[in-house]
């Protein structure tokens, strides 16, 4: 495939290496590629808070010391003293984890290395896995109304089809995390949501074995939505997201519906673009109607409008993940479920595509630009910082979000560039040259 020809790829795929390597993959014949561990979505902060501070340096003794204290709200929290003691047995530090958690890198790139890995070895042992389990997904396409080929796409960008399911102990695992800090609450709920799937018999302590950060079975469930969208597909009476597929996929359709996901509609198309079409009408933070955009000109890149696919007032974005010279994309409303799942832009278009390609669909018409340069967290931090020194309202974090999206675009406007929002190397050299 195209993509994988590019520079940009290597550079940014040795940004995702460090946390690619905790996984052990079993690999059959081409060795599946890294499995994209679904990170954790903002959850509700219910946590208990011990301490909400950031924990400057992590150490073993003050490890210790929080589990100590964590101890302690364990019977508040449903979990009894025996559980928690059985289960935090030979639990340490897990700096693993931690280090797999920080952010690595700029958000330029991730893009391309994440559809770097839908290549034909992806797509063809989809094909297969989905063939050997056509009565099942067809099943739960069925009772569901959740189209199986979405379930395959996670699926497979989790997990690669349930070959890399992780070997991380996930409560040692969401233990480190919660004491680590950013964000506390969140994993301490989710701690104790594990604990939880312990005591009440939902899983062993060998079961509750997944990523660094605390997923678990074949569609990389964290352990409080095992508890609160669970599925006992199967109907043996457990919900076994690990061991049992039917549960697996019964759990994935349960979620997408519950946060939205609108039956018998596609999720992300390639597009085509009207040549007066205003870039900065583009990207995940603006949304219109299938009519409006139809009224514009956007159709599919087969020439569809978009109110045919979806209602007309179903609302839409068009992202440009490669600028203005790359591959337009139309994302429909259950787009945005994938990003439900995790909330990364570059995660939901990987299940997209793969998910397309499953259908039966081909790889992507249009070229990416071949000259783009990948743009580091650093390179990201310089732009963001001539950005702020220009007056616009941008945190010099190295990550490419909405603020620095709505940034960029702002500067391109005001300068005459084309503006599609997307950070680049002649971008930066221009704010560095001064050239305002
Ligand atoms: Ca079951």
């Amino acid at each position: 495939m195209r993509l994988i020809a590019l520079p940009l790829i290597l550079l940014l795929a040795a940004c995702a290496s460090s946390r690619d390597a905790a996984v052990v993959a079993p690999p059959p014949a081409p060795p599946p590629p890294p499995p994209m561990t679904m990170a954790p979505a903002p959850g509700p902060s219910t946590g208990s808070n011990v301490a909400s501070q950031q924990v400057a340096v992590p150490t073993e003794a003050g490890f210790r010391s929080y589990m100590e204290k964590m101890r302690n709200f364990a019977p508040a929290r449903g979990i009894s003293e025996a559980t928690w003691d059985s289960a935090m047995e030979g639990v340490t530090l897990n700096r693993k984890s931690i280090e797999l958690s920080t952010p690595g890198g700029g958000g330029m790139g991730r893009i391309s290395s994440y559809l770097a890995r839908i290549d034909a070895s992806m797509v063809s042992r989809g094909r297969a896995a989905v063939a050997a389990n056509a009565a099942l997904l067809d099943k739960v396409g069925r009772d569901t109304g959740v189209d199986p080929t979405a379930i395959a796409g996670i699926w497979g960008n989790e997990t690669s089809y349930g070959n890399v399911l992780g070997n991380f102990y996930v409560v040692e695992a969401l233990a480190s995390l919660a004491y680590e800090g950013r964000r506390r609450s969140y994993f301490e709920d989710e701690m104790f949501a594990a604990l939880t799937l312990l005591q009440e018999g939902l899983a062993t302590r060998a079961e509750l074995t997944g990523s660094y950060a605390g997923a678990l079975g074949q569609v990389q469930f964290m352990p409080s939505n095992i508890l609160k969208l669970g599925v006992d597909g199967d109907g043996d009476g457990e919900r076994d997201l690990r061991g049992s597929l039917a549960d697996a996929f019964y759990s994935c359709a349960n979620y997408l519906l519950a946060h939205g996901w609108r039956k018998g509609e596609p999720w992300l198309a390639e597009g085509r673009l009207p040549s007066n079409f205003r870039w900065e009408y583009a990207g995940p933070d603006i949304t219109m109607t299938a009519a409006e955009w139809d009224a514009m000109g956007v159709t599919t890149a087969d020439g569809r409008r978009l109110s045919g696919l979806v209602g007309a007032d179903a609302q839409i974005s068009v992202l440009l993940p490669g600028g203005w010279r790359g591959i337009p994309m139309i994302a429909f409303p259950n787009y945005r479920r994938f990003l439900d799942y995790n909330p990364s832009q570059s995660y939901a278009i990987a299940v997209s595509h793969l998910a397309n390609r499953l259908k039966g669909g081909g790889d992507w018409r249009a070229a990416w630009p071949s000259d783009l340069q990948g743009m580091t967290a650093s390179d990201l931090k310089t732009l963001q910082g001539a950005l702020a020194g220009l007056g616009y309202d941008v945190s010099v974090d190295g990550r490419y979000g909405d603020k620095t999206r709505k940034a960029v675009r702002a500067y391109q406007l005001s300068v005459g560039l084309p503006a599609d929002g997307y950070p680049t190397q002649s971008l930066l050299a221009r704010l560095r040259g001064g050239v305002s």
